[in-house]
């Protein structure tokens, strides 16, 4: 049993908040380090203590192993909770905390090496009778080599780097002809972003969901999944509606890949909360893809359903207490589904869209969970991550969860940015997304249809958000002066800007 008192928080964002909260319900002491971007975020303040770290680009901060490990010897750390992304995976983080003296919140250097590299993750699960996608068993020597698999399994195939993960570096090939361009492109491009050159070839599969399964490991052996998350709705990788169950999965398969994801937990000798991808094809069939080898952006999904607090659940398997659960003892209860809310414009293909939030009004309610380190004021900037807030709306069956979660979207008012909060409404109120008609190009495949929509709504929820602005201004006038407000004119009254922006809130979908 590692003691933990302390945690420092590697990251920024909702996710530091959402590790600040864990800890307060521990009743532990969260830290956090920050970018000179980041000085006055709601994670700073929040925290115990929060150690400046360096300038905003990530590689000055929020990548500097040795900045951060000295923050956690200064605050008296005893633990790192390193979220998502970042350092999240690198082993090499993980091992030098280790030799700091650190407990580290994730799985051991040796698994995430493991799963790390995908050649060697799939001859794994491949002697462990996990179904993987036809393909190379080792890295490509040469095209000659390709070529001769493509021959074999016909195309179209794929390159992937070895070192890769999340659909970076990937080449799709169609033909013998396209084979030496795309293998010296997916090298080069491999060498650059993981600094290993290494590449192997798998048949592509097509019109397939993404079906992922949450598992959480302890120290002591003990594994139980907490269901899947269906996430096919994305769009180059950044994805941005999930949902948990998936329509996709019969009870049968479901229970098949539940047990999978155990095979692969053990087979890794895995640690942490995980979650193991797969692609699912039109007959059915399920592929393991990869492990996420750390808690995931779309967490809340299964907490919603299954109850069950991963942030916690993590920091209680990296102290060295068993799983608090069996696999009896999980059981999922209704619906959730996430919109992923992104400072991008979708009405200009996602164009990156930074700025000061000039407004904010957060949905609630009935089935409604929000992870938002926003406020208004707060500069939303290039550095980072596009993702500003996380919409989870919960309910009994699929309908109310839809339709709880278009009531929260229509209330949510950012000002100031523009934001994925109108490809949001209409995607979930369109016809494919209700019968479940979709698979991970259909994003891709609608876009063009779907932005001429939004081009028509922008205009007036630009105003609304002004209007938004203007209100919240007016709103703190009044509470100031509180007894001219009961002869004056009353703040709740229908003001014509009130009227207009209930006109918005309440405008059919899908017109
Ligand atoms: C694939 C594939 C099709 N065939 N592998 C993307 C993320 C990484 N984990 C694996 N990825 C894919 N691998 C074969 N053999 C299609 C994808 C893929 C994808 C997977 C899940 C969700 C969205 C995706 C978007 C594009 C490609």
């Amino acid at each position: 049993m590692a003691a933990i008192n302390r945690i420092l928080i590697a990251n920024r964002g909702e996710i530091a908040l959402r590790v600040v909260r864990a800890c307060r319900d521990l009743g532990l002491s969260p830290v956090v380090v920050y970018s000179e971007a980041d000085r006055d975020s709601l994670p700073v303040r929040l925290a115990d203590a929060a150690v400046p770290i360096g300038p905003p680009p990530a590689a000055a901060s929020y990548l500097d192993i040795d900045a951060i490990l000295d923050a956690a010897r200064r605050t008296g750390a005893d633990a790192i909770h390193p979220g998502y992304g970042f350092l999240a995976e690198n082993p090499e983080f993980a091992e030098a905390a280790a030799q700091a003296g650190l407990v580290f919140i994730g799985p051991t250097p040796e698994a995430m090496r493991t799963l790390g590299d995908k050649v060697e993750a799939r001859r794994l699960m491949s002697r462990h009778g996990v179904p993987i996608v036809p393909g190379l068993q080792d890295r490509a020597a040469d095209v000659a080599s390709i070529a001769e698999f493509a021959r074999r399994e016909g195309y179209p195939i794929l390159l992937k780097a070895a070192a890769g993960g999340g659909g970076k570096g990937m080449r799709a090939v169609r033909s013998e002809a396209e084979i030496a361009p795309a293998f010296r492109a997916a090298r080069s491009e491999a060498k650059a972003s993981f600094g290993d050159d290494g590449v192997y070839a798998e048949k592509l599969l097509e019109q397939v969901r993404h079906v992922e399964i949450q598992v959480i490991a302890d120290a002591q052996g003990n594994a139980v999944h907490l269901g899947e998350r269906e996430c096919s709705l994305q769009r180059r990788h950044q994805k941005l509606v999930e949902e948990g169950p998936s329509s996709a999965l019969t009870p049968g398969l479901r229970a098949r890949m539940g047990d999978l994801a155990l095979e692969v937990t053990r087979a890794s000798g895995y640690r942490n909360a995980g979650t193991v991808e797969f692609l699912v094809d039109r007959e059915e069939r399920p592929y393991f893809m990869e492990v996420n080898a750390r808690l995931q952006v779309e967490h809340p999904v299964t907490e919603m359903i299954t109850g069950v607090d991963l942030v916690r659940a993590q920091i209680d398997v990296a102290r060295g207490r068993p799983l608090a659960w069996r696999q009896e003892s999980i059981a999922a209860r209704g619906w959730a589904i996430e919109c992923r809310i992104l400072a991008e414009d979708p009405s200009s293909g996602f164009r990156p869209h930074p700025g000061r939030i000039a407004a904010l009004r957060l949905p609630a309610g009935p089935g409604i969970r929000i992870d938002t380190a926003l406020q208004p004021g707060d500069e939303v900037s290039l550095h980072y991550d596009a993702l500003v807030a996380k919409l989870i709306a919960w309910g009994a069956d699929r309908q109310e969860a839809i339709d709880r979660m278009l009531r929260a979207l229509r209330e949510f008012v950012i000002g100031g940015i523009r934001t994925t909060i109108p490809f949001h409404l209409e995607v979930l109120s369109g016809e494919d997304f209700r019968a479940g008609r979709f698979d991970i190009g259909w994003v891709e495949r609608e876009i063009g249809r779907l932005g001429a929509r939004l081009e028509a709504g922008d205009a007036e929820a630009e105003a609304a958000a002004a209007i938004a602005a203007v209100a919240a201004l007016e709103a703190r006038e009044s509470a100031r002066q509180a007894p001219a407000t009961a002869t004056g004119p009353s703040p709740w009254a229908l003001s014509g800007r009130r009227a207009l922006m209930q006109g918005r809130a309440s405008r059919p979908l899908g017109e």
